[in-house]
This record gives C-alpha cells, structure tokens and sequence, in this order.
C-alpha cells in the first residue's frame, strides 16, 4: 500500500479486508462486503462511509473534567502548516487502509484557526492544496464539508442567529471560505449543524428576528455556492440542544418546516445523526421516516447515545436492533439523496492504543451491513411488507378509498357513521412484526 508523505501512522496495520463472520481476527471485516450487492446496489454504493476529520483525527479524549488522554503521532509540530500535512497524512492513510473512500470535515479541522480572517484564508488555500494533491493519488474524497461556527468565542451568541451583525458577517465570510474548500476538494455536498444558532433564554431573544436572520444567511450561502458552480446537496443536521439549551433545528420535521418557510426545500434536504434523534426524544428510524415522507432524506451521521445518558455520547454505533429498524425505512424510501454515512463517532477517552480507531469503525461498518442486510430479507423473504400494507387495506377499496381520493367530506363521514353498525377491533400484531425483525437478525 502506498503511504503518501514520509511517515506510516497506523504502523503494523494492513488494509482492514472481508473476512466473513467466521473470522476470528478483530483486524477484519465480518458483515461490510463493500462489494455484496443488496437491493440492486453494492453495499459501499449504499453507504459510502466517511470518516468524521474532527472525531478521528482532531479528538484528543479531553472532556470537562479533564485533559488529552490520546497522545497521536501527527500531532507534535507546533507549525500549524506542518500540523495540518501530518494530520492529512495520517487521515488519508487512515481512510485508505479502511478501504473508504470519504471524509467529513469543519474548516479548521483541516488546519488551526488563526488569528484573522485573512490569515484564516491563506491556511485554508494551503491545506486545501495539499490535500487536493493527495487526492490525486488516492480514492479519497469527501462526502461533505462544514465550517465550524461555534468554537471560537465571537459566536457565544450565535453565528447567523447572533443579536450583533457584524458577528454574522464574519460568519458568512466563513462559510464563504468554508464553501470555497469544499468545492476545491469537489465536495458531494455541504452541511449546516448550528451549534449555536439557538438560545438559552427566551428572555433575552428575539426568536423571530433571528430565524429570519438564520434564512437569509442560509439563502446567500446557496446562491454563493450555486454561483460557483457547486452542484452538490446542502443538508440541516438537526440537533435539539448541547451546547444551546434549544437549537432551532430541533429535529428533522422543524427543520423541514424552517426550509419551506423560507423557500430553500429544493435546494437542502436533511443530515440525520442516531444521538441527535435520540436526545430529540425521538427513535433514528422516526426521524429517518420523516425526512423520506418529504423526500428529504439526504445523509446520515451514525453513531449512537447511552440509555442511561441525557447527552450527545456520540459512540460508534452497534445496536443491531435499532440500525436493522432503521434500515427497513432506508430501503423502503430507496436510501439517501446525495449523502452517505459519515461516522460522527468518537471512541472513548481511555481508548488509546492506535488500533481502536480501526475497531470502531469495523464495528460501525459491520452493524450497518450486517442491519442492510437483515432488512432486505426482512422485505424480501417474510410477510413483513404483506402484514403492513394489510392494516391498511380499509383504504384501498370502497370508500377509504374515496377518502383517500378526496372525494368524502365531513358530512359523508357523518352519513357513513350513521349506517355502521359494528366495528372491526383489527390487531397491530406489534410483538409478531418484532418476532419477524429478530428472526432475520
Ligand atoms: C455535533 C454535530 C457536528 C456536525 C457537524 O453534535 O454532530 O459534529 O455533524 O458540524
Ligand atoms: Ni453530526
Ligand atoms: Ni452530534
């Protein structure tokens, strides 16, 4: 394997290969056969997995009590244009080695923030050739890239959303900057997560006047791209709360409504990440329904919470259960609309051999196929989709189905109750759909 840049990070590791689940060596893949073709399409076509830049290559295990746990190799120089080139070294042999061919990155993943919007730029126009480069020598592209709008701390009170404009106009230059290197590294698409864009007290926000704020920006921002010759998605990533007490894209329906609100429902469609669902209080496969009702269903960051935890944990998925679930709906609504799966998942702060990476996203890889496949026997070889559709079988005949047709009004509904006589009490046979589930696991 060909290691671009002087030195091999992940020393000792060879290309994580297909072994099947018969294998015994941990260094393998057990159900991610990037070529098995499932439901007419192989299953890296499905996915296309994408590393997460800022978890993988960025994270360092601190935490709010405490300090870096994870000492890696690329990160010592304290040049940030030699930081940034160890860092992208070691992303690219990461990314390879795993046999992906994406990654996911926020602007200043790529390289250190400066000091000044200027020196911001000349570090982004560095990195951005670099990595360009290396691209030409790899398989490697990326899936969707996003500017970071909410470490840095001008943007305590919001980037689009903040109450003093020249703070949002320093946003917009970031996201202009942010879009410039995605379209240089020919990104697929290009995601809003508003970290900030939110409030913690109503007492104090003009909610109205800043989701105005939040539409104009979000409108410029796709003109901009779009006059660039961007031809990608642009994706909301949902999130209820953390770090704001209340996100303004609370979840995948609010969200969908704030597009339409503002005439942007062409243009963007939804990045669904599994913790983001659940700190919503909702299930992923709920919020996966939801944007695929609106076709919106455009991308997804896997990872998974803690039951026991009110917090975005972000830990590599591996509820079989909840993924083959949530893969029933991926399969019936015909998978995402431009996007992948991008692993925004970290491993644990005590996780510190340099091969933990490499489990975490084996096991990620193999819970979603291993869930991809399960489903489509599901829809293929029981009488799943039969017991479905039966429950509602009133409506496709007779007169559901003039209601369905809109041809019924309230008086009609009054007049037909009037005639009924007895009422059918027709099972939601629940415990058997979930025997079915569980059997094809
Ligand atoms: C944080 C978000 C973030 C987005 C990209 O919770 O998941 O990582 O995916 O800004
Ligand atoms: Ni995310
Ligand atoms: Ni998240």
């Amino acid at each position: 394997m060909a290691i671009i840049g002087n030195t091999e990070y992940f020393k000792g590791i060879r290309e994580i290969k297909f072994e099947g689940k018969e294998s015994d060596n941990p260094l393998a893949f057990k159900y991610y056969n990037p070529d098995f073709v499932v439901a007419g399409k192989s299953l890296k076509d499905h996915f296309k997995f994408a590393v997460a830049y800022w978890h993988s290559f960025c994270g360092k295990g601190t935490d709010p009590f405490g300090s870096a746990t994870q000492k890696f190799l690329w990160d010592k120089s304290s040049d940030p244009f030699q930081a940034a080139k160890d860092k992208a070294d070691a992303a690219f042999e990461f990314i390879t080695k795993m046999g992906f061919e994406y990654f996911c990155f926020h602007d200043y993943d790529l390289i250190q923030e400066g000091n000044t919007l200027k020196e911001n730029e000349e570090r982004l126009s560095y990195i951005t050739d670099y990595i360009k480069l290396k691209q030409q020598n790899s398989n490697v592209k990326v899936l969707w890239g996003t500017a970071n709008c909410f470490s840095n701390p001008i943007y305590m009170n919001g980037a689009a959303t903040n109450p003093e404009f020249n703070i949002l106009a320093r946003a917009g230059a970031q996201v202009k900057l942010a879009l410039d290197t995605t379209i240089a590294l020919d990104g697929q698409n290009y995601v809003f997560w508003g970290g900030r864009e939110g409030y913690m007290s109503l007492l104090n926000t003009d909610m109205k006047r800043e989701l105005d704020h939040l539409g104009r920006f979000l409108t410029i921002s796709k003109d901009y791209a779009r006059s660039q010759g961007f031809k990608g998605t642009f994706f909301i990533e949902p999130k209820p709360m953390e770090p704001t007490k209340h996100q303004y894209d609370f979840d995948t329906a609010t969200a969908i409504g704030f597009l339409k609100e503002y005439g942007l429902e062409d243009d963007f469609k939804i990045n669904i990440e599994v913790n983001h669902s659940t700190l919503a209080q909702h299930t992923f496969q709920h919020e996966l329904c939801v944007a695929a009702n609106s076709g919106m269903l455009g991308s997804i960051d896997a990872n998974r919470g803690d039951y026991q935890n009110g917090w975005d944990t972000d830990q590599f998925p591996n509820n079989i259960y909840e993924t083959t679930e949530a893969m029933l709906v991926f399969l019936n609504s015909g998978g995402l609309k431009g996007g992948g799966v991008n692993f925004d998942a970290k491993i644990r702060r005590n996780s510190t051999d340099i091969d933990d990476i490499f489990h975490a996203h084996i096991g990620g890889a193999d819970n979603f196929a291993r869930a991809l496949i399960t489903a489509d026997k599901i829809l293929s070889s029981s009488n799943y989709s039969e017991l479905f559709k039966k429950r509602y079988q009133s409506f496709d005949t007779g007169l559901g189905k003039d209601y369905e047709n809109k041809k019924l009004n309230l008086i009609d509904l009054y007049n037909i109750a009037n005639k009924t006589k007895n009422y059918k009490l027709i099972s939601g046979k629940q415990e058997l759909f979930e025997n079915i589930v569980n059997q094809f696991i």
